[in-house]
């Protein structure tokens, strides 16, 4: 397996590089860090590389060779890498990136709706980004969050909470009255000064924002920096903390699963209206139609009360309760499932053997990790991907079902994505399971009558459309979208127990 670092290659990777320790993101290279230690542990043998001319050597390209620079077949079974990293292994490979397409896997922290990924179709109809347009299969995009089935949810590795009660050791976490503010760089802190003004009237307030050498501080005077802290500082900071608080940025980072893992709870901004690439800076040109309804919409959603609040930060009423409530709470360390280690070790041995190459691969995967299933059984609803599921992204990808699940067709309300649909009544959206509604007779079925269908290639369809009565199915396998939502538009969903 080859783990390809794009983002810290070339230039990009130099810019990225000189931020580490001044404050910039390192979500994903706890992402990077947690994968290759999932990955060795599973018995994988691994490469690791962030140099464009070493990833030219590994894959035996030679330069100036003109459509097709490989040499020799490709020696790597997987490629691990991100879209910086997709754009080089293009540059390097010529047209034998097409044929060696079905091994990469993306990390990608926001996710790629199917609108973004068909080029030909992005083009056409305003999904063209800075980022989509591999045409690559949906699946093969993960996450750091369980954004849309229609992607991998990844994930990452926060610390393991407690597990047991013998195990628990309140002096462990014997909290202080202190908050810490979420925000490594002062640009975060801006406007925000009334809010943390409300919180300092009930907690000590502790920072560890970068600041430059020779620069003033700009923090309010009541804040205690300590500079950006090396990650055992910063958790054990967070250790002794009753409250971590989110300013608005950064977006959807790993922090706040780690600060309730360590028994904090995270105070944080509610966005409405939502942020998304059409209102955001940061969101522009990011291959998601998603609108984030606060700072973390995974943390609001699936965490939620009492270790997560979420709140209008300008409505300082608002904020003092908030406050005051979470004063009055006791919570124990906690780590949603999905985020442990054996949670992410279960998911991505799922992820090798079930999204497959060829038969014959990762046989010995198989093997090395059957023992992580006898200590520990994950249900698929905790993994987000099904147990009986085999997609084969090299070969035909259509997808293998043991035993195939029951399918539930829902159609949705005007306006509502089949994620949604879904969830509303307790299932999930599952893309590999489109096929089976896509069908003239589905409509029948549910006593829709249509006027007329048609087969389109169309992200929103199978839907139904009231207006003249219009069924439509889908023509290209590659738009089948969880996702897609539009408000003239009733989407005809796939979905099943989240348990099988
Ligand atoms: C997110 O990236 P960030 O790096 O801003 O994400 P954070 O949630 O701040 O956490 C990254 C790690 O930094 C650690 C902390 C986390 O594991 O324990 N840390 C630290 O070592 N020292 C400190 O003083 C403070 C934190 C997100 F992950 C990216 O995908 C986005 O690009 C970015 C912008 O939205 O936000």
């Amino acid at each position: 397996v080859l783990l390809y670092l794009g983002a810290l290659a070339g230039d990009a990777g130099q810019r990225f590089e000189a931020m580490v320790d001044r404050g910039g993101p390192l979500g994903e290279l706890v992402q990077w860090a947690d994968l290759s230690a999932c990955l060795t542990i599973l018995g994988h043998n691994l490469t690791f590389s962030t140099s464009q001319r070493q990833l030219h050597r590994l894959i035996g390209a030679a330069p100036g060779q003109g459509s097709c620079p490989i040499q020799r077949p490709l020696t790597f079974d997987l490629i691990y890498t991100d879209y910086h990293g997709l754009a080089h292994l293009h540059r390097a490979m010529g047209l034998a990136f097409q044929h060696y397409q079905c091994r990469f896997r993306i990390l990608d922290s926001f996710g790629t709706e199917p609108a973004f990924n068909l080029a030909s179709y992005a083009h056409l109809h305003g999904y063209k980004t800075l980022w989509g347009s591999w045409g690559l299969q949906p699946r093969q995009y993960m996450t750091m969050f369980p954004h849309t089935p229609d992607n991998s949810f990844l994930g990452f590795v926060g610390e393991d909470a407690v597990k047991t009660k013998e195990e628990f050791k309140p002096e462990s976490y014997k909290k202080d009255n202190i908050a810490v503010i979420y925000g490594k760089q002062e640009y975060m802190w801006q406007g925000k000064s009334d809010y943390l003004e409300v919180i300092s009237q009930k907690l000590e307030i502790h920072a560890t924002v970068y600041q430059p050498p020779g620069r003033a501080s700009s923090l309010p005077s009541f804040i205690k920096n300590h500079g950006l802290l090396t990650q055992e500082n910063f958790l054990q900071l967070l250790r002794r903390a009753k409250v971590f608080v989110g300013l608005g940025f950064p977006y959807e980072g790993p922090a706040p699963v780690e600060a309730v893992a360590l028994g904090c709870m995270f105070l944080q901004p509610r966005f409405d209206p939502p942020h998304s690439s059409h209102n955001d800076g940061f969101y522009k040109g990011k291959p998601t139609t998603r609108q984030i309804s606060s700072q973390h919409p995974y943390a609001e959603r699936f965490v939620g009360k009492p270790f997560v609040w979420t709140v209008d930060v300008t409505n300082g009423t608002d904020v003092r309760e908030a406050v005051e409530s979470i004063l009055k709470t006791q919570v124990r360390p906690f780590t949603p499932p999905e985020f442990t280690c054996v949670g992410m070790l279960e998911r991505m041995r799922r992820y090798v053997t079930q999204q497959k190459l060829s038969k014959k691969v990762f046989k010995s995967s198989v093997k090395n990790s059957n023992k992580l299933i006898e200590t520990a059984f994950f249900s698929s609803s905790v993994l987000f991907l099904s147990q009986n599921l085999v997609l084969n992204f090299c070969g035909n990808s259509t997808a293998v079902w043991d035993p195939e699940p029951v399918l539930t067709v829902l159609l949705g309300p005007l306006g509502q994505s089949c994620v949604d649909v879904c969830r509303r009544s307790a299932l999930t959206c599952d893309p590999a399971l489109f096929h089976r509604l896509n069908t003239p007779d589905t409509f029948t079925r549910i006593g829709l009558g249509c006027s007329s269908t048609v087969q389109e290639v169309n992200h929103l369809f199978p839907s139904y459309s009231p207006w003249g009565r219009l069924c439509g199915l889908q023509q290209e396998p590659l738009l089948f979208s969880c996702a897609g939502l539009d408000s003239s538009h009733r989407r005809l969903c796939p979905c099943r127990s989240r348990y099988e």
